[in-house]
């Protein structure tokens, strides 16, 4: 039987490691994406040692409208049929007033996580169109449900994954093509926060009094839905941690799980 093909955006850390690592677990040959090659080449290495998979990476920068389409359209036989899409890449940059915000932060935010994924969307679903079949899963996020302080541009771009991940379906429901969104709260295990804060560990250091969810709890729900049967299309997953109510609404009185123990949820 021929393997399935998932391409995941964004697989150097966080999330699209993560999730990288449940495919690669479940026998799905992978492509991954980032713009750090070191990273990129370790985790081919390590992960096809360790598992039963093959590993294409590519690297470039998703902002780059022509790298995204020269990467997918010279895809050799054998890797251009590409079963699951994962728009995982992306970031937050800055965290601040709009009467204060930073001009290039939005630049890099608005071309990430909105411009970066329909580009590489735009080509990818048109070989899923011909092949008849596929599967769209867009990375959105609480910021993309409700605002928060400060949150601003972050958030309206997590808003526009949720309308393009309508879009996307009203589009492509008929060419059996699946389109879904996760979204999650806070999730550690990741560089996000780091990203955010531009370095500044002590600024980033936003998980230390709560459980925030981790990678892999979101990758389990990625993998959750990517394998639901045929006929199935789950649009639309929201969440949390348990200590997380809202976007903004943190119960921040203290770790409360011992996640080193919690055997059930290892992958
Ligand atoms: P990480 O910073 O750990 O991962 C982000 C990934 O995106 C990296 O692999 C990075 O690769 C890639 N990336 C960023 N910019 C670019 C670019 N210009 N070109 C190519 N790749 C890029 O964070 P997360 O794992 O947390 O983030 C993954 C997704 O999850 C994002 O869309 C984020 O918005 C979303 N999210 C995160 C949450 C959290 O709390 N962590 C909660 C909800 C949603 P490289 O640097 O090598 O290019
Ligand atoms: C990432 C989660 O709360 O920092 O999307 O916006 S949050």
């Amino acid at each position: 039987m021929l393997k399935r093909i998932v391409l995941i955006t964004g697989a150097t850390s966080g999330i699209g490691k993560a999730t990288a690592k449940v495919f690669a677990k479940k026998g799905y040959h992978l492509i991954l994406t980032g713009r750090r090659r070191d990273r990129l080449k370790e985790i081919k290495k390590n992960f096809e040692i360790k598992y039963a998979t093959r590993i294409l990476t590519l690297c470039f920068d998703i902002r780059n409208s022509e790298a995204v389409k020269k990467a997918i359209k010279t895809l050799k036989p054998g890797w251009s049929k590409i079963d699951i899409l994962i728009n995982n890449a992306g970031l937050a940059s800055g965290l601040a007033p709009i009467y204060k915000g930073d001009i290039d932060d939005w630049e890099v935010m608005i071309d990430t996580n909105l411009k970066g994924l329909l580009y590489i969307t735009r080509w990818v679903s048109e070989n899923m169109v011909q092949e008849g079949k596929g599967h769209i899963i867009n990375i959105g996020s609480t910021a993309g449900q409700e605002v928060y302080p400060n949150g601003n541009v972050y958030c309206a771009t997590k808003y526009a994954v949720g309308a393009l991940t309508k879009a996307m379906r009203l589009d492509l429901y008929d060419k059996n093509i699946r389109v879904s969104q996760i979204a999650p709260g806070a999730v550690e295990e990741t560089e996000f926060s780091l990203v955010r804060f531009k370095g500044n560990k002590k600024r980033a250091s936003i998980y230390d009094d709560y459980n925030p969810l981790r990678s892999r709890d979101v990758a389990k729900v990625i993998y959750f839905v990517a394998s639901q049967p045929k006929h199935v299309n789950i649009e639309n997953i929201l969440l949390m941690g348990v200590q997380q109510a809202s976007a903004a609404l943190f119960d921040k009185s203290g770790r409360r799980f011992d996640t080193q123990l919690d055997q059930d949820s290892q992958l």
